[in-house]
């Protein structure tokens, strides 16, 4: 009965047509009386999360708000990136994106239709500060609360991102963005006037998303903006820069927040997954996490970069001073980690002890082809964090995939590649809880589908199809999928 009542609660917010008269929902339908009337399902027995456990899910300011010239807002390198010609798919901007600026309310009621308890959002800084520094932008903030105020009206708990990879134009102009320290110092500032803003609601801040990909993908490939291709000594300057940055942040956050606000990052730490799970390639697959994160996850835990780095560097290791690595290993209230590839790992010979196994050419991925499947992941990434550096509380901060989604002409998108890969990375994040290693909760990414960087729209993450011509929401097969998950509290 209940569970009728909020289905039809859950078709009335995505819109009638996308639940109704389906094979779909009365396959579901049906089912509901015979579970009832039998022993329920014993894998929501097995695969139970502990109570409190929290779920939700995960998005960034440009890749859904689009709104890229109201309210105030400064550009961006990611706007200059995406009006420059053949740098995205089809030329494809988020100058509309999911136009969520706008409709924001809409879409905290899809959040609501999942169950979901915890949203990630990221703060866009050149709405805050349009040239970077300076004065802030009052209807930056002013939309920022009134995000949070409706999450909250709505019993979401908002976890905020400060640095999503949408960096001022104004500060790659003046400055070179992460090539310099004044950047470092600028995000320093930023975090702690949003902090200041919000902390009085949101208790858990994120500095930065993802160093590798705004550095390695942005500073050495080409591939993100500012689409720089960096030598390796500056490539590691601008890496320190960011790490730096996160630093500076987190002091700023404890300095401006409100007492008892917490502070982490939200960090795609390299996995590396024992090719065999028994010794000696368990404990190659420890060290290799300490190695293969060196410039970003392993300095700001340890407060030094490790030896193998430093050698393997030489002349080209970045410079810093003993301060630095100080501010840089600030202590941290969590570790969010991002999780979606493995890095198969093998004990050997060699004086560090590992060696990466790549994978061959038949490995399978998902719709992205740097998404290989790798369920493990989903475990090794908390039990490394909590046995090599004692983290007391962890979130998993992204995890999900693309998907080839089409839409039928009755209006439903059967993602089953999507309920295969959320449900086996589950169970092994499940393994993960079930050994006791501290993790919160789960942010899924994500919400809806939307502009996916260099991919533009091409590629879809949502557990919502979006319709870019109509902004039409569509759940997804795995939308219901997790829907049930956040219900059950279990891997279904
Ligand atoms: C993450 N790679 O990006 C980001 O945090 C999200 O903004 C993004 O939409 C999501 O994952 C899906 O891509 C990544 O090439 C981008 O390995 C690229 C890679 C990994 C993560």
């Amino acid at each position: 009965m209940s569970e009728n009542l909020s289905r039809r609660a859950f078709g009335r917010t995505v819109g009638a047509a996308a639940l109704s008269s389906s094979s779909f929902t009365a396959a579901t339908a049906s089912a509901t009386p015979q579970a009832a009337a039998n022993p329920p399902n014993p894998r929501e027995n097995f695969y139970r999360f502990p109570d409190g456990f929290l779920w939700g899910c995960a998005t960034a300011s440009y890749q859904i708000e689009g709104g890229a010239k109201e309210g105030g807002r400064g550009p961006s390198i990611w706007d200059t990136f995406s009006h420059t010609p053949g740098k995205v798919h089809n030329n494809e901007t988020g100058d509309v994106a999911d136009d969520d600026y706008h409709r924001y309310k809409e879409d905290i009621q899809l959040l609501k239709s999942l169950g979901a308890k915890i949203y990630r959002f990221s703060v866009s800084w050149p709405r805050i500060f349009p040239q970077g520094t300076g004065w802030p932008n009052p209807q930056g903030i002013d939309f920022y609360s009134r995000v949070v105020d409706e999450l909250l009206a709505n019993g979401i708990e908002p976890f905020c991102t400060l640095f999503h990879w949408d960096l001022p134009q104004a500060l790659q102009d003046r400055f070179g963005g992460w090539q310099s320290r004044e950047t470092s110092q600028a995000f320093g500032e930023y975090a702690g006037y949003v902090a200041s803003q919000l902390s009085d609601r949101v208790h858990h801040f994120f500095t930065m998303n993802e160093f590798s990909s705004f550095i390695d993908l942005g500073y050495r490939d080409g591939k993100f903006a500012p689409g720089l291709r960096l030598a390796p000594a500056e490539l590691n300057q601008a890496r320190h820069n960011a790490v730096l940055a996160h630093g500076l942040a987190v002091q700023a956050i404890r300095a401006k927040g409100k007492p008892g606000t917490k502070v982490g990052l939200a960090e795609n730490l390299n996995i590396p997954i024992p090719v065999i799970e028994a010794e000696p390639h368990i404990k190659a697959s420890a060290q290799a996490t300490r190695v293969l994160n060196a410039q970003y996850l392993t300095v700001i835990m340890e407060g030094k970069y490790v030896d193998e780095y430093l050698r393997q560097e030489g002349a080209n290791a970045p410079k810093y001073t003993a301060e630095d690595l100080k501010i840089i290993s600030s202590p941290l209230d969590f570790v969010g980690m991002n999780v979606y590839t493995p890095t198969y790992v093998r004990a050997d010979e060699s004086p560090k002890g590992f060696a990466v196994v790549p994978p061959p050419s038949s490995y399978p991925h998902m719709a992205s082809p740097w998404l290989d499947i790798g369920p493990e992941a989903l475990y090794w990434a908390p039990r490394h964090v909590g046995e090599i550096w004692g983290v007391k509380e962890m979130y998993i901060t992204e995890n999900g995939c693309s998907s080839a989604d089409v839409l039928t002409p009755d209006g439903h998108v059967y993602d089953t590649d999507r309920v295969m890969f959320l449900r086996n990375y589950l169970m092994s994040l499940h393994r993960a809880v079930a050994e006791n290693f501290p993790v919160r909760g789960y942010f899924l990414w994500s919400l809806m589908d939307n502009f996916e960087w260099a991919d533009g729209y091409g590629l879809r993450f949502g557990l919502y199809y979006v319709d870019y011509a109509t902004q039409k929401r569509t759940p997804k097969l795995s939308a219901h999928y997790y829907r049930s998950v956040i219900e059950k509290n279990a891997v279904l």
